[in-house]
């Protein structure tokens, strides 16, 4: 079970912390090896080191791209140490055992994501670094592998609970470790020849077969936390991030107060986000989501009536909600919103007012990300099913005023396709079946996730009529408002939904079997209607 350290070789690209391990190895009498540029590092301190081109009888040579990749190293990483043949081999080939490999790789991931050319990111592929954590791994039985500065510590305490040893389970622990590195450092390589050089080379993505689905799907994240539990309390749950250069997202915000953000905060407040991103570089906007439904969303002149008007849409489900809005938040719009319970506030920014208005909530999660995504961005999605998984692009399709095509007799007037096109962006983010309805750029009534159209709409004006009722208005908000729907209007009883809640306009992709009947009826009523060509379904 026990293996006692003799000889260690250390060759890592990050050397954080490397200087002080070696140092704690060789003051208990721990041979190093070391590759160029970390026994420079190592001698610097007055450390005692041989050169792994010694070791090998080859210097470094090609640029560094071959300075491990030999018998010596290998073969001193892999032989089973009790075996009579390997025994032999490394007898007759002068092998001396290595039983430590300190090692961490060329930054790969880094390099894409500061955006390097070609050349630089095809060097930083390590190659002789995995090969060598790879051989170490393999041999756990004898080789304790290290690949993380942040384990050192794990490492000194192990060797010195065991009289410069480590256990069988270390080593395993580390090895499993160690594996998991080498495979997501493959695939971020991968992942950067399928979907970041593909892209951008010569040759273009045909040269992969034309299509931007690999065969083998590689998936490269890093756990960022684990969180407290996942959709219900019975579920674990983590949060993984990606590599992808210039991220921008719920994981990537700064929390500036509050409790750890749950699996369901992560959840409503990505939905959140990419809704607010919809309003990016636009006048000030502010979006109530609720389980990942928006229920309020507004814009305004002031940021502090862009939240009165959401808020207004529904107050009652606004209750617990998260919000999400784009502009750096004020004194009065964080007073505002403390006057409900709200679980997380997403701002690009929040003044010394608005903190302490916060701080008093002590619960309230407040997340400060200064960049929106961008809603037009390629990107993929996967969702899992039972024995599978789903992947596609994320749906990044958009409608301007240009793409509607006006079908009814009457064309909608500037305002009404203002409010056409608001209430299209929104119900993009509302589950399906979504029907919206908007006026004066905000929402008056939401539907959300039903299995038929006319209900959707049926609850999205039963909302608008409540929230009149609540605020004390003397009709609801959908009498003169646009309506949106997802997706096209199978029936004339959908149209009819709209004509009964006061809509005057209806935006809506087209395109069912019975769009002639749906026209029909907008006509007679005196609607009017534009057709999109493109639908949004979101389940
Ligand atoms: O270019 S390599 O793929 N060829 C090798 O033989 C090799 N051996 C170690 N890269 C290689 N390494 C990597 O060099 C290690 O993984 C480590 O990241 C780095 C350490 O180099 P230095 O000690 O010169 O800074």
């Amino acid at each position: 079970g026990e293996v006692t350290i003799r000889r260690a070789l250390l060759s890592v690209s990050d050397k954080s912390g490397v200087v002080e391990l070696a140092s704690r190895l060789a003051k208990g009498g721990v041979e190093l090896v070391s590759t160029g540029g970390t026994a420079r590092a190592l001698r610097d301190a007055g450390l005692d080191v041989r050169d792994v081109s010694d070791l090998t009888g080859f210097p470094e040579m090609m640029d560094g791209r071959v300075k491990t990749l030999h018998p010596m190293v290998h073969g001193g990483l892999l032989a089973i140490r009790d075996d009579a043949d390997h025994a032999a081999a490394m007898e007759a080939h002068d092998i001396g055992p290595i039983d430590l490999l300190v090692c961490n790789l060329y930054p790969f991931e880094e390099t894409v994501a500061r955006g390097a050319g070609r050349e630089e990111i095809i060097e930083n592929i390590d190659i002789g670094g995995p090969s060598m954590i790879r051989s170490a791994s393999k041999n756990h039985a004898y080789v304790t592998i290290v690949t993380e500065p942040s384990d050192y510590a794990a490492l000194l305490d192990e060797m010195a609970e065991n009289d410069g040893a480590t256990t069988r389970a270390f080593r395993i622990r580390m090895a499993a470790k160690a594996f998991a590195r080498t495979a997501s450092y493959d695939a971020a390589i991968a992942n950067w020849f399928a979907w970041g050089d593909a892209y951008t080379n010569e040759l273009g993505p045909d040269a992969l077969g034309a299509t931007p689905f690999p065969a083998v799907m590689p998936l490269a994240f890093q756990r960022q936390a684990e969180l407290r539990y996942g959709e219900n309390p019975h579920q674990q749950a983590a949060i993984y991030v990606g590599q992808s250069a210039g991220a921008v997202g719920i994981p990537q915000a700064q929390q500036v107060q509050g409790k750890e953000l749950s699996y369901n905060n992560y959840n409503d407040a990505d939905a959140a986000l990419e809704l607010l991103s919809e309003f990016r570089g636009q006048d000030p906007a502010v979006v109530i989501v609720k389980h990942a439904n928006p229920c309020g969303v507004a814009q305004a002149p002031s940021l502090l009536d862009a939240w009165k008007n959401a808020l207004a849409c529904d107050s009652v489900s606004a209750f617990g909600g998260i919000v999400a809005l784009n502009r750096p938040l004020d004194g009065p719009t964080a007073e505002a919103i403390c006057e409900i319970f709200t679980e997380v506030v997403i701002a690009p920014g929040a003044d010394d007012a608005a903190r302490s208005a916060f701080a008093a909530k002590k619960n309230l999660r407040l997340l400060l990300l200064e960049d929106l995504p961008d809603p037009r961005r390629q990107g993929f999605q996967l969702k899992t099913i039972a024995g599978g998984l789903l992947l596609q692009g994320r749906d990044n399709g958009a409608v301007v005023a240009a793409d509607c095509k006006v079908v009814t007799k009457r064309a909608p007037t500037e305002q009404e396709l203002a409010d056409c096109l608001f209430a299209w962006n929104v119900a993009r983010h509302v589950k399906s079946n979504a029907i919206v309805f908007a006026k004066d750029g905000a929402t008056a009534g939401i539907g959300a996730g039903q299995m038929n159209r006319r209900d959707s709409a049926r609850i999205a004006a039963m909302r608008a009529r409540e929230a009149a009722e609540a605020a004390g208005w003397a009709q609801p908000r959908t009498i003169g408002s646009a309506m949106a729907s997802d997706a096209f209007l199978p029936f004339a009883d959908g149209l009819q939904a709209a004509v009964d809640a006061g809509a005057t306009a209806v935006i809506q992709p087209g395109g069912a079997m019975r769009d002639e009947e749906v026209i029909a009826a907008a006509d007679d009523a005196g609607l009017a209607m534009v057709f999109t060509g493109m639908r949004h379904f979101r389940h």
